[in-house]
């Protein structure tokens, strides 16, 4: 079964892929289909573009040959600094792209211990001809104190260090991220889904 994942992050999928290597009947293929970001909560967020993007690809034939029919997902995800009171949360696209890393480090840069506190968190969209479900995943940790990475990763990956590690996501090879990750929690859930089904 090949389901098809609806971002414009290439990262999204080649850790989708990983996560999801062991059950040998599912590939995970990028699809582009922009979908608009509602303003909202994460599920918010997921709900409306998996219901967006299932009506787009299966009824309007953008680059299905066989259009009826075909699951599809997409994912929200967000970086909450509790501090910060959950910012950028629902702008971390926004923010990384104009504050960057940097930016948030600023933000940090009288704050110790427990204020640096921070999970990522990632919900996912799936549609079928049933309707949308949701799966959530949640990784706890703290922000660094500098900007660290060896080049894996990708975006807030440089400036997390999930809980009882002492390495960013971005000094960890996409294998060890995506052991622990917020992604690998959802998917393993979206994943029992899948094998009830079958
Ligand atoms: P889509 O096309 O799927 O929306 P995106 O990169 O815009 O891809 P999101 O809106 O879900 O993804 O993500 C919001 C921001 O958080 C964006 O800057 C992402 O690059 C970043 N992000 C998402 N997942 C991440 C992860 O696992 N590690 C670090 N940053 C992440």
């Amino acid at each position: 079964m090949k389901i098809y994942f609806a971002t414009g992050n290439p990262n999204k999928i080649k850790e989708a892929n990983i996560i999801l290597k062991d059950l040998k009947d599912i590939s995970v293929e990028q699809i582009k289909c922009p979908y608009p970001e509602i303003q909202g909560t994460l599920e918010e967020v997921s709900e409306f573009g998996a219901k967006y993007v299932y009506e787009k690809m299966n009824y309007e034939n953008h680059g299905f040959s066989n259009p009826v029919g075909k699951p599809i997902i997409v994912e929200d995800s967000g970086f909450f600094v509790e501090s910060l009171n959950g910012f950028p949360g629902t702008y971390s696209k926004y923010v990384q792209e104009t504050l960057r890393n940097e930016g948030i480090l600023k933000l940090l840069e009288d704050k110790e211990g427990d204020d640096r506190r921070a999970y990522f968190k990632t919900v996912i969209g799936y549609c079928d001809e049933k309707g949308v479900k949701l799966f959530k995943g949640i990784v706890k940790g703290m922000v660094s104190y500098e900007i660290r990475s060896k080049g894996y990763g990708f975006a807030y990956d440089s400036i997390f260090i999930p809980d009882g590690e002492d390495r960013t996501f971005a000094e960890m090879k996409t294998e060890e991220k995506s052991e622990i990750s917020h992604r690998k929690k959802a998917f393993e859930e979206f994943k029992k889904f899948l094998c009830n089904m079958q």
